[in-house]
C-alpha cells in the first residue's frame, strides 16, 4: 500500500550491486562468502543469480575466468578482503595472461583505517596490489557510483583484448542507502561492450597478397580464435584457401582434429618449413618458441601475418610483415571477402608432403595406442579417453599436469570449438576443478577432467563443490605417484624425494567422502567402464587411474626449460 505520507522507497549498496549485475546479464557468481560480502552472496541468490560457492577463492576465480572464455561475458568472482582477495588474485592474473574476461569483486576494509595503516580487520590496500596484475582496477566509494563502477569493469574486461578486472567494494558501501528511484537511474546497461573492430582495407590487402604469394603457407589458430566465436568463418577460410593449419591447444576442435588440413601430427615439419605463417589469435610467445630458433627452421625463412585485436602484440618477438588489427570475426570475414572465386590452393608438393608425413606419424601413434602394457601407461589410459570424447564430442575436456597434459593434448582429439580448457599461457597448475565446475555450470555438458596427480592436488578439495552442486564432472587422476614420475629417490635416505607422493594413494575416496562415485582403475577396461558410466549418469565421479610410475619424463615436453647445474656432483 502506498500513501502520500510514506517515505520514498530506499535501496542500498547490496541491492545496487546485484541490480547492476543483473541488468548486464550476469546470471552466475563464483564466490567464497565472509565479511563483508556474506549478505551479498545471500541476497544475490535470493534475487535469482546462481551462486556457486567454493572452498578456496583461487578456484572460484578460475571458474569465473573459464566462464568468461566460454561465454564472452565477464565471469564474476566474489571474495572477502585481504586473504580472500589474495587467494583470488592468482586467478585474476592468470585470466589476464590468458586474455579471458573476468571481474574479481572483493570486499575491503575501511579506507580511512587502511590508508592510515591503523590495523583494521583484514587491512590491505587491495586496489594498489591488484593494479599491476590486471587490465584495469576500480574502487567504488559511494552507492550512487555502483552502476558506473560495474559498467566500467564490464567494458574493461570485454573490450579490446579481453582480460581480468578488479573491482574494490569497501564494507561501508554495502550498507549505504539511497532513494530507490535515483538508484535505479544510476545503473548503466553497457551497450556494445566488445565493439567490433574492423581491419583497415589496406592491411587486409597486404595480408592477402602475402598469402597469395606463399609457396608453403600455414595458419596457426590460437585460443583468441576460439574465444572469438566465429567458428564457421574460420572453417570457411581454412577450407577455401586449402592452407594447412595448426591449432594451439585450446583452439583444438575449432575444426575437428581429424580434419584433412590439420597439420598437428607433423607440427615440427610445418613450423620449420612454412614460408608464410598466418597467426589467428595466437601470440608468438614461448609456446611458439618466440617465432624463431631451431623450431622455425632456417633463420629469416618466414614471413608472418598476424590477426590480433591488440596492436602492440605486433613485432613482440619477430617482425610481422602483415599485421591485421581488428577483432578476429571481422578480420576473417574481410579475408574471406577478399579471396574471390579464383583463389589458388597451395602448391601440391607442400600439402601432399604434409599429408604423407602426417599419415606416417598417425600410423605410428595408432600402433602405440593399440599396445596394452601390463601396467597402464599414459598412452593406454589416454586411448580410452580419446574414444570416449569421440563418442561424446560435446563433452568438455579440462586438462592439467605435465606428462598428463602433453600426452592428452596430442592423443585426445577434439571435435567441437571451445571444448578444451587447460593450463594456458602460463602452464599453471591448479585450474582443474575451477575450470571443470565452470564448464559444467555454464554449458550443462559432461566434463572430463584429465588431471596429473600433482595437478589435481592444487584444487582437489573442490570435489566437494562438484558433489554439492551435483555437477556432471568426471575427474580422472593420472596417478603415477608424483610429479613427472614416482621413481625419484632421496640419495640421503629419510624423507621422500621432492617429486614423489604417498604411493598408491586412494584419490577416488575423496569423491566418495562427499557422496560421489569413486573408482579405482588399474586397466584400460576398468577405466573405460567407469568413464562411460560417469558420462552417461552425469554423477560426480573420480577415477583413480593407476599409471606406470616410470612412464613419464621430466617436465613432460618442456624438459629443455629446466636450468642445468654446471657443477657435476
Ligand atoms: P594461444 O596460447 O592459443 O597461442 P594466445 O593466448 O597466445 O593464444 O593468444 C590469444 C590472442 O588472441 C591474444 O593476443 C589476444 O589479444 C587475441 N584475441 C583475443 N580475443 C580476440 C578477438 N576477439 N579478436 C582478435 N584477437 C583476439
Ligand atoms: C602453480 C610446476 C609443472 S607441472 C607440475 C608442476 C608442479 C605437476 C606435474 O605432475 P603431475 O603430472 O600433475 O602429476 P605428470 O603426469 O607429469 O606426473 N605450481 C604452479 N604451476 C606450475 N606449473 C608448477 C607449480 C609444475
Ligand atoms: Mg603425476
Amino acid at each position: 500500500m502506498t500513501n502520500d505520507t510514506q517515505a520514498p522507497e530506499q535501496t542500498d549498496g547490496f541491492h545496487l550491486v546485484i541490480d547492476a549485475l543483473k541488468l548486464n546479464g550476469i546470471d552466475t557468481i563464483f564466490a567464497v562468502p565472509g565479511i563483508p560480502i556474506t549478505d551479498l552472496t545471500r541476497k544475490a541468490q535470493a534475487a535469482g543469480i546462481r551462486m556457486i560457492s567454493f572452498r578456496h577463492e583461487q578456484h572460484a576465480g578460475n571458474a569465473a575466468a573459464a566462464a568468461g572464455f566460454l561465454t564472452q561475458k565477464p565471469g564474476i568472482c566474489l571474495t572477502v578482503s585481504a586473504p580472500g582477495f589474495l587467494n583470488g588474485l592468482t586467478a585474476l592474473a592468470n585470466a589476464t595472461t590468458n586474455c579471458f574476461p573476468m571481474i574479481l569483486i572483493s570486499g575491503s576494509s575501511e579506507r580511512e583505517i587502511v590508508d592510515l595503516q591503523q590495523g583494521d580487520y583484514e587491512e590491505m590496500d587491495q586496489l594498489a596490489i591488484a593494479k599491476p596484475l590486471c587490465k584495469a582496477a576500480y574502487r567504488v566509494l559511494h552507492a550512487e557510483d555502483i552502476g558506473v563502477g560495474i559498467a566500467r569493469a564490464i567494458r574493461s574486461a570485454l573490450s579490446g583484448r579481453p582480460g581480468g578486472v578488479y573491482l574494490d567494494l569497501p564494507a561501508k558501501l554495502f550498507a549505504q542507502s539511497m532513494d530507490a528511484e535515483a538508484g535505479k537511474r544510476s545503473l548503466i546497461k553497457v551497450v556494445d561492450p566488445a565493439p567490433r573492430q574492423l581491419p583497415a582495407p589496406d592491411s587486409v590487402q597486404r595480408a592477402l597478397d602475402l598469402l597469395k604469394g606463399a609457396k608453403r603457407p600455414l595458419i596457426v589458430l590460437g585460443k583468441g580464435a576460439a574465444y572469438a566465436q566465429c567458428d564457421a568463418d574460420i572453417r570457411a577460410l581454412i577450407e577455401k584457401t586449402g592452407i594447412p593449419y595448426l591449432p594451439m591447444s585450446m583452439a583444438k576442435g575449432l575444426l575437428p582434429d581429424t580434419h584433412a588440413q590439420s597439420a598437428s601430427a607433423t607440427r615440427s615439419h610445418v613450423l620449420a618449413e612454412a614460408d608464410v605463417v598466418m597467426l589467428v589469435g595466437a601470440r608468438l610467445n614461448w609456446l611458439l618458441s618466440h617465432g624463431k630458433g631451431k623450431t622455425w627452421g632456417t633463420p629469416a625463412s618466414k614471413q608472418f601475418i598476424q590477426i590480433d585485436i591488440s596492436p602492440t602484440e605486433m613485432d613482440s618477438n619477430v617482425p610481422i610483415a602483415a599485421p591485421l588489427i581488428g577483432d578476429i570475426g571481422s578480420c576473417v570475414s574481410a579475408l574471406l571477402a577478399g579471396l574471390g572465386n579464383s583463389w589458388a590452393k597451395p602448391p601440391a608438393d607442400w600439402t601432399q608432403g604434409i599429408t604423407e608425413r602426417k599419415e606416417k606419424n598417425q600410423a605410428k601413434m595408432a600402433a602405440t595406442l593399440a599396445l596394452n602394457p601390463a601396467t597402464m601407461n599414459f598412452h593406454s589410459a589416454l586411448n580410452v579417453i580419446r574414444n570416449a570424447v569421440k563418442a561424446r564430442p560435446d563433452a568438455i575436456v579440462v586438462n592439467e599436469g605435465a606428462n598428463t597434459l602433453d600426452f592428452a593434448r596430442s592423443i585426445v582429439d577434439m571435435y567441437e570449438p571451445r571444448k578444451r580448457l587447460d593450463v594456458g599461457t602460463w602452464g599453471i597448475m591448479g585450474i582443474g576443478m575451477g575450470f571443470a565446475v565452470a564448464a559444467a555450470v555454464v554449458t550443462g555438458k559432461p566434463v572430463i577432467a584429465i588431471e596429473g596427480d600433482s595437478a589435481f592436488g592444487f584444487s582437489g578439495m573442490e570435489v566437494e563443490t562438484i558433489c554439492r552442486y551435483n555437477l556432471p564432472v568426471c575427474v580422472i587422476v593420472f596417478n603415477n605417484n608424483g610429479i613427472y614420475k614416482g621413481t625419484d629417490v632421496n640419495p640421503l635416505g629419510g624423507d621422500l624425494a621432492p617429486t614423489v607422493f604417498v604411493k598408491n594413494a586412494r584419490y577416488e575416496m575423496m569423491m566418495q567422502a562427499f557422496g560421489g562415485v569413486g573408482v579405482l582403475a588399474n586397466t584400460p577396461e576398468e577405466l573405460a567402464k567407469a568413464l562411460d558410466e560417469a558420462v552417461k549418469s552425469g554423477k560426480p565421479t573420480l577415477i583413480n587411474a593407476i599409471i606406470d610410475e616410470t612412464a613419464g619424463t621430466e617436465s613432460g615436453r618442456i624438459t629443455s626449460l629446466n636450468p642445468q647445474s654446471a657443477k657435476k656432483k
